[in-house]
């Protein structure tokens, strides 16, 4: 314990690191003060203006596709939050090294923050559909960043330059302490030490209110639940009965038949979700069309509406993964209001783009080919919940999402693949996107610890609209056995299954499964990523039996 002062840092180390904390809180608070302000202006132009946002979903389409691929692989439904945090924190970092450069040279550290600004301003501008106001956020927070900095480290300055000895500024380099800033220019009773901190302190309260404030009032602004709630759906034309309980074995363990709302999963670029009010939604039907429609909502609930029991899934969804999901939608028939619109010659592609900029593009000879293409205002009974594209979405069976499910859909466009590239084909996705034949084994769950004898295994295969005629199993790379299915819903979703296994040997077993769908195709053993244009294999999982 005695030497304990030899170990600690001198003196003036620590008054070192102690004034580049200080400079660095300031540079901090000025982050705080410029973000506050951007949210409290975008509470008036609009959610996704948020400088952070729009930076944010500037990232995202920048992002390059195999980093996207894993945030999604890693993060999952997470990768935004995690995306944000991560701006937050390159921020703060930025924020923090300008307040230690402003200490020096106020004029450099603010400079910082207009820049930052200027980065914003252009992440806002090259948004989709963005106008000039959605600029504003940005110009805002670059604008009270520069000032605060300005004045946070200029009062900084004095500050020190009053607590020093000399009256010269104790960090300042020699020759500049004594030759260009004499003692005599010295203010004789610059600011306080406890003046800065009152000063900095009331920045990052300024930010703190700015910034809560504008979320609740844009939350309170572009509040929705209310127009989402107030939605009557009108009785389908004709109603599906209600699903058989025979689709689903009754193994503890495996997936409902139907997804609740709730744990379907989630996928998109969509930082701040779209919130479209449907008494000013519109969707236009246009291009190589005869006759081009625009319908409102109540356009939309006045045509006939029909159920479709449905299973979507992701392109990006690996092997035995999550990104899968059954549900009954309502809605518009799609082909019937493309044949009112007059389909012309030639066209191939059906252009979806949603509020957000999102384009997604679907082969038109499958959407008018007789299958349940919807305009879906519904899930499982109630209006499309707002991350699910409210108030209006396009279904079509036998794409993954990125190629026929577009949410907050505001925009269809009859064209051909030759002239539009959207958004994820532009991405090197497969421009096709049909679903491939995919099973899983959901029960026993991996590295479960099972008794010796009977083992129930079971899962579901999914090969939407081909329908699923078969799937086996087998152990340990033994003899394929045919699986029992559950009852058959339709080519449009998946198909459960189950297995009774007797198990013998104690020790770890392998078990893989694999699907026929109903062309006869048996689902291929060669692994492949899910880009470009879904995974394919054989999902397997080990077991322990004791
Ligand atoms: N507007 C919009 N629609 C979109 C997307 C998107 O990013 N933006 N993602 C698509 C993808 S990749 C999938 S898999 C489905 C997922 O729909 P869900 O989130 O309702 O499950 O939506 C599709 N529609
Ligand atoms: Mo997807």
């Amino acid at each position: 314990m005695a030497d304990v002062s030899i170990k600690s840092p001198s003196r003036d180390v620590r008054d070192r690191i102690l004034r580049s904390a200080a400079a660095a809180a300031t540079g901090l608070a000025a982050a705080a003060a410029a973000v506050g302000a951007g949210e409290l202006v975008a509470a008036f132009t609009g959610p996704d203006t948020a400088p952070v946002y729009a930076v944010g979903s500037a990232a995202i389409d920048l992002t390059p596709t195999p980093l996207k691929e894993y945030a999604v692989r890693t993060f999952g439904t997470n990768d935004k939050p995690v995306l944000l945090t991560g701006i937050y924190l390159s921020m703060a970092l930025l924020a923090a090294l300008a307040g230690i450069l402003a200490r020096r040279r106020p004029l450099a550290g603010a400079t910082v923050f207009a820049l930052f600004g200027g980065v914003g301003i252009w992440a806002a501008l090259s948004r989709p559909g963005a106008t000039t106001t959605g600029a504003l956020p940005a110009v805002t927070a670059g604008i009270v960043g520069f000032a605060a900095m300005l004045l946070l480290a200029r009062l900084l300055r004095g500050a020190a330059a009053t607590a020093s000895p000399d009256g010269t500024g104790a960090r300042l380099p020699e020759p500049l302490a004594v030759t260009e800033r004499p003692a005599v220019d010295v203010p004789p009773h610059g600011p306080s030490r406890r003046t800065v901190l009152a000063v900095t302190g009331g920045t990052v309260a300024f930010g703190a209110l700015t910034g809560f404030g504008g979320r609740a009032l844009s939350d309170n602004r572009y509040d929705i639940a209310a127009a989402r709630a107030a939605v009557r759906l009108p009785a389908p034309a004709e109603r599906l009965p209600p699903l058989p309980g025979s689709l689903h074995p009754a193994v503890p363990g495996l997936s409902p038949f139907t997804t609740p709302n709730a744990d379907f999963y989630r996928v998109d670029t969509a930082l701040t979700l779209p919130r479209i009010d449907p008494r000013h939604w519109s969707l236009r039907i246009h291009g190589m069309v005869d006759h081009p429609i625009l319908l409102t909502f109540d356009d939309l609930l006045r045509l006939p509406l029909q159920e479709l029991d449905h299973t979507l899934s992701c392109v990006s969804n690996e092997v035995g993964g999550p990104y899968v999901g059954t549900t009954r939608w309502l809605g518009a028939s799609l082909p019937a209001l493309l044949r009112r619109a007059g389909v012309r010659p030639g066209a191939d592609q059906l252009v979806g783009r949603s509020q957000d900029g999102m384009t997604i593009g679907t082969p038109l000879e499958s959407v008018l080919d007789g299958r349940p293409a919807l305009l879906a205002v519904a899930m499982n009974g109630e209006a499309l919940p707002v991350a699910r594209g409210f108030p209006c979405r396009s279904v079509v069976p036998g794409f993954y999402g990125y190629t026929s499910a577009t949410k907050w859909l505001v925009d269809l466009d009859v064209t051909t693949f030759a002239a539009y590239d959207p958004y994820w084909v532009r991405r090197g996705w497969d421009r096709r996107g049909e679903v491939r034949t995919a099973s899983r084994i959901e029960v026993p769950a991996p590295f479960a610890r099972v008794p010796a004898g009977d083992v129930t295994l079971a899962g579901t295969a999914w090969a939407t609209h081909r329908g699923i005629a078969a799937v086996e199993v087998r152990i340990d790379g033994g003899p394929w056995q045919t699986a029992q299915l559950a009852a058959d819903g339709g080519p449009d979703l998946w198909r459960q299954w189950t297995h009774t296994w007797s198990a013998a040997r104690p020790g770890t077993h392998r078990i893989e499964v694999r699907a026929t769908d109903a062309s006869g195709a048996v689902q291929t053993e060669q692994r492949a990523a899910p880009f470009p244009a879904g995974a394919t294999g054989w999902h397997s999982t080990v077991v322990t039996v004791t």
